[in-house]
């Protein structure tokens, strides 16, 4: 862990020590260890096809071009199904299911299912997930795995109109239950940790800086500054596969 100020990090497990309600909020860099590439920085899917990624993502695609919103979200997908939840996934699902705190809520900006994956549960997904379908009419939910691959876009089984990915795009609303749910937690923290995220997409980012107003202690785990860097309390420079494990381990 020698890229890790280690200051910083006693700093942190101190005050990880006398926390009771605990928000974890993540987003593309948790899952850079299982090698799913992040979005901004070096290696981000940021081109596919000569079109930047928040332009694959945008709401207008679905109009303009489902079948090709479909292909790539059938590559993300492909890309994200060969890879396993890391250490960092691991070690807040182990915290979230002991009595380390006397609640811990995670909040994902992510849509690879790795957090599930790692056994954590009632996962807040703000951007959706991306095994699953909605219908364009009925809004009916099916996995991917229930439906053929050659199948697209995939019919609903209910309505039999079509469905797209159940990913939140830009442009669009983020699930409003959701983002209260997201609010609220963040409001009645006493600590939140902000792993992995360039806190730059909005409504998400919000977050943490909710929980900072409400008077909670927030600590980044990020190898590199972020917008937010300025605004926290501790920022632990590491990989979040090395820093969480340590981090959220029951004090000794
Ligand atoms: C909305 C699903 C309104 C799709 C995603 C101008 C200014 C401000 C805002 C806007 C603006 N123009 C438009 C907006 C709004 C827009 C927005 O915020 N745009 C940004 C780009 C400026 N937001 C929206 O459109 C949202 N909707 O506002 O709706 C509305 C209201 C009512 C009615 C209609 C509309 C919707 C946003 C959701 C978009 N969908 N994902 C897909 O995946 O393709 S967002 C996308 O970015 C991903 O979900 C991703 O999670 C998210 C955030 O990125 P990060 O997770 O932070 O990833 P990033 O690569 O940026 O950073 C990775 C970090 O990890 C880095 O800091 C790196 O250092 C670190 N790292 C790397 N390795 C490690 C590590 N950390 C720890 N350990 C490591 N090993």
């Amino acid at each position: 862990m020698e890229s890790m100020n280690q200051e910083e990090f006693e700093r942190a497990k101190i005050i990880l020590s006398g926390s009771k309600k605990v928000l974890v909020f993540t987003g593309a860099g948790i899952s850079t260890e299982s090698g799913v590439p992040t979005f901004r920085g070096g290696g981000g899917a940021g081109v596919w096809r000569g079109m930047p990624f928040e332009q694959l993502s945008s709401a207008e695609m679905i109009e303009r071009d489902l079948p090709l919103v479909w292909e790539w979200f059938d590559y993300r997908r492909g890309v994200v199904s060969e890879r396993e939840p890391n250490h960092g996934h691991f070690a807040i699902a182990k915290a979230q299911n002991s009595d380390r705190f006397e609640e811990l809520i995670l909040v994902t900006q992510n849509i690879d299912g790795l957090h599930h994956a790692a056994g954590s549960h009632d996962v807040i997904e703000l951007h959706g997930n991306i095994h699953q379908a909605r219908c364009l009419s009925c809004e009916n939910l099916q996995y991917l795995t229930e439906v053929g691959e050659d199948e697209r876009p995939p019919v609903c089984s209910e309505c039999f109109d079509s469905m797209r990915p159940n990913v939140v795009l830009f442009g669009e609303a983020l699930d409003e239950d959701a983002l209260l749910k997201a609010y609220e937690k963040a409001a009645a923290c006493d600590l939140c940790i902000v792993v992995g995220t360039s806190a730059v997409v909005y409504p998400a980012n919000m977050i943490p800086k909710i929980a900072k107003r409400e008077g909670a202690f927030v600590i980044e785990i990020n190898p590199e500054e972020t917008e937010l860097t300025a605004s926290v309390d501790i920022s632990v420079r590491g990989n979040a596969a090395e820093v969480l494990p340590t981090l959220l381990v029951k004090e000794v």
